[in-house]
């Protein structure tokens, strides 16, 4: 029998922007719950969720990391995430693992960028959310005003659970218990604000509530839960993980007041792909087939693989059989395993509602569903949203010989990563990532646990080719070398497609001028000129091709002569066909001081960009948005860095691709010509 039902199970995941306090909190936790002797430090690096070695280097969380504690009658399972921008990927990766998103807030530096995204990312996975007001030990914090901004910023539902007392030594209790003075504000009307707001989602409660005038708290756990699920109610709570204010609190908030599976949104479980998928109900019932989802993988030196994943329903234990996604073949559990930071602690049963893992198993991989019946084949989680990969580095061994292992080191790390792409192309091995520091870990990471170096220098632009208008194009291939000869001849036509739908061959040959078994070699050689790039060397989308007409011969007529006819005919239409090269454009979030917003708006126009609104973060901080060619900011992280004296970081993400102006075109099609003819000295 496993020792906690689901009822007796609750999951959290600390989120919110780096430096925040989130893994200092976690550390105040686990050592106020029993299951660590003395806290740790981030500065020592000495926690137990910041073990990896370049999270120590970094002083700042680089991965998603899972403990559990006990606390009364109840297991936790906390998520501790990363809150640098760079590394928000596996934050956002971990949100479908619990049904509540605390969002740590620091009272020292106020809502920052990445506050305002978790707290949309979470809502949009329709988890619960609670806000922790972090740091309040720390000087000249002016917490009233937080609090006021958070509840401009985020709504009337972020009503304060605990109030800060003694000058944040310790908190006041506003919801069960709520007697003594705060440090500002009435702990009175903070416990009337949160009844009221609750009492809302329950017409019968809100009656009987009018009628008498006050509602004891102990019947109020499942209108609190309601208003959780609809966030109709965000509690705000204090604390410090400094100090340890707050933070039997919030163990007390966690296991009385925060949703056990049973309580929480369900997750959005989809069977099938497309229009025709249909919901699936995972029931948090341990008697039932399991249903559990891969959240994060982590390739450990000596461990292996290991897959992290939550139980939605059934249990899994080490005689489990379980299938990952559509694998015909199942694989036995051996250790199941609970996580307390790098060590796994096995166990003997996990129910819904626990977080576990399992290791060596190398079909596991990032959001796959392990289930143990083909009935569950096919389901998925309703897909996450991560950012786009924007940031990219052109990598080159440093020693020859290196290739191999590099594709190895390159392969582990993208089974880990969710934002981290490795492409190639143009002769270049192109990594992706969210930014500099996302970069730099990666490269980190190949030298010191890979034992691989690398050399690193800014790729090639993505540019895209396409044409404008229709156009007809004709060739006849005929060779006569001696013996057979090869023939084959071709009339297409192409069409613009909507931005975005790629290519599409239509075959409207009548009377089989070319024979049916040719028309796979015409759409060859037009596909070779897709990906060779006719205008300047970069792949040619959304163009419709549609070959109408044709000769062949019954002895010369051969596939290579139909795949060079397809390509020629092909070229000769697209130089008729208007074609242009599109640039990719992005989304740029800036960070900065407000006394450069002047030069960074000017920065911005000067490299044909525009702004499109800004965001008040924290006094005297701004959110600049706008959109920039990706070619215009190869060197912007330096640059920022000099306006803004090292105050300022951004974001991007792509946002569409638009035509580059016509001087450009020139210029790609002028570097092209020559590198072509490079090509053919040679
Ligand atoms: N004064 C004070 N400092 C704190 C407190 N909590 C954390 N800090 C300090 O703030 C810094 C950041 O703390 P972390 O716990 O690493 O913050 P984090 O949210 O985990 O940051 P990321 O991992 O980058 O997302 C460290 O120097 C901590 O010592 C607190 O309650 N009070
Ligand atoms: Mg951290």
């Amino acid at each position: 029998m496993p020792k906690f039902s689901p009822e007796a199970i609750r999951t959290v995941a600390l989120v919110g922007h780096g430096g925040a306090g989130k893994t200092t909190l976690a550390e105040a936790l686990l050592h106020r719950a029993g299951a660590i002797a003395t806290p740790g430090s981030v500065e020592r690096g000495t926690t137990v969720c910041d073990f990896d070695p370049l999270e120590k280097t970094y002083q700042h969380s680089l991965n998603a990391a899972i403990v559990h504690f006990q606390h009364r009658d109840t297991r936790v399972h906390l998520i501790d995430t990363p809150g640098l921008p760079d590394f928000i990927g596996r934050a956002i990766g971990a949100l479908p693992a619990v049904e509540t998103a605390a969002v740590i807030i620091n009272a020292q530096n106020g809502i920052e960028l990445i506050t305002h995204r978790m707290m949309q990312w979470a809502q949009k996975r329709n988890l619960c959310r609670m806000i922790v007001v972090s740091k309040i030990d720390a000087e000249n914090v002016d917490l009233a005003g937080l609090l006021e901004k958070i509840q401009a910023a985020f709504g009337k539902e972020c009503l304060p659970i605990n109030l800060p007392a003694d000058g944040g030594k310790r908190v006041v209790d506003c919801f069960f218990n709520p007697a003594g003075d705060s440090d500002f504000s009435s702990v009175a009307d903070a416990h009337q604000a949160l009844v009221d707001q609750v009492v809302e989602v329950d017409e019968a409660l809100m009656e009987k509530y009018l009628e008498q005038g006050e509602i004891e708290p102990e019947q109020l756990h499942a209108p609190f839960e309601k208003a959780l699920r609809e966030s109709h109610l965000i509690p705000v709570c204090f604390a410090s993980g400094r100090n340890g204010a707050g933070i039997a609190e919030l163990l007390e908030i966690f296991v009385k007041l925060m949703p056990s599976p049973t309580e929480g949104n369900p997750p959005q479980f989809l069977k099938g792909d497309g229009a025709t998928a249909q919901p699936v109900h995972a029931e948090v019932d341990p008697a039932r087939h399991v249903l559990a989802h891969v959240f994060k993988v982590m390739i450990d030196p000596f461990v292996g693989k290991v897959g992290a994943f939550r139980v939605h329903q059934g249990t899994i234990t080490r005689d489990s059989q379980l299938f990952v996604g559509e694998e015909r073949k199942a694989f036995k559990v051996g250790h199941a395993y609970l996580v307390q930071g790098k060590e796994l602690v096995e166990t003997d049963a996990l129910v819904p509602g626990d977080i576990g893992a399992v290791s060596k198993i190398d079909e596991i991989h990032f959001d796959a569903v392990l289930h143990d019946s083909h009935d569950e084949d096919h389901i998925h989680l309703a897909p996450l949203e991560f950012p786009t990969p924007m940031h990219s580095l052109a990598i080159e061994p440093k020693r020859r010989g290196d290739e191999q292992r590099i594709s190895e080191a390159l392969h582990k790390i993208v089974a880990e990563d969710p934002t981290f792409r490795v492409a190639h192309h143009a002769a270049e091995t192109v990594i992706s990532g969210l930014g500099d520091l996302h970069m730099r870990y990666v490269l980190d990471k190949m030298a010191g646990q890979y034992h691989v170096e690398v050399t690193a220098k800014p790729p090639r632009i993505p540019y895209l080719e396409t044409i404008t208008a229709k156009a007809e194009g004709h060739h006849r291939h005929k060779k006569q070398t001696g013996g057979a000869g090869q023939f084959g001849e071709v009339y297409l036509r192409v069409e613009p497609l909507k931005r975005g739908s790629g290519f599409e061959f239509v075959d409207q040959v009548k009377g089989g001028t070319i024979p049916t078994q040719f028309i796979p070699a015409v759409e060859k050689g037009v596909r070779q000129v897709l990906e060779a790039g006719p205008v300047a060397g970069y792949p040619l989308k959304d163009v419709r091709v549609i070959v109408y007409d044709g000769k062949h011969h019954p002895v010369d007529s051969k596939e290579v002569a139909f795949v060079s006819a397809g390509k020629r005919a092909f070229m000769d239409a697209i130089t008729k066909a208007r074609p242009i090269i599109l640039e990719p454009i992005v989304s740029i979030d800036i960070t900065a001081p407000e006394n450069n917003m002047g030069d960074i708006a000017g920065d911005i126009s000067s490299k044909r960009g525009q702004v499109s609104g800004t965001d008040t973060l924290a006094a005297g901080t701004l959110s600049i948005r706008g959109q920039v060619p990706l070619s215009e900011l190869s060197n912007y992280q330096a640059r920022l860095k000099s306006v803004t004296a090292g105050q300022g970081s951004y974001s991007i993400e792509l946002s569409h691709y638009d035509p580059v102006p016509p001087n450009i075109q020139k210029d790609l099609m002028a570097a092209h010509a020559k590198t072509a003819t490079q090509d053919d000295e040679q």
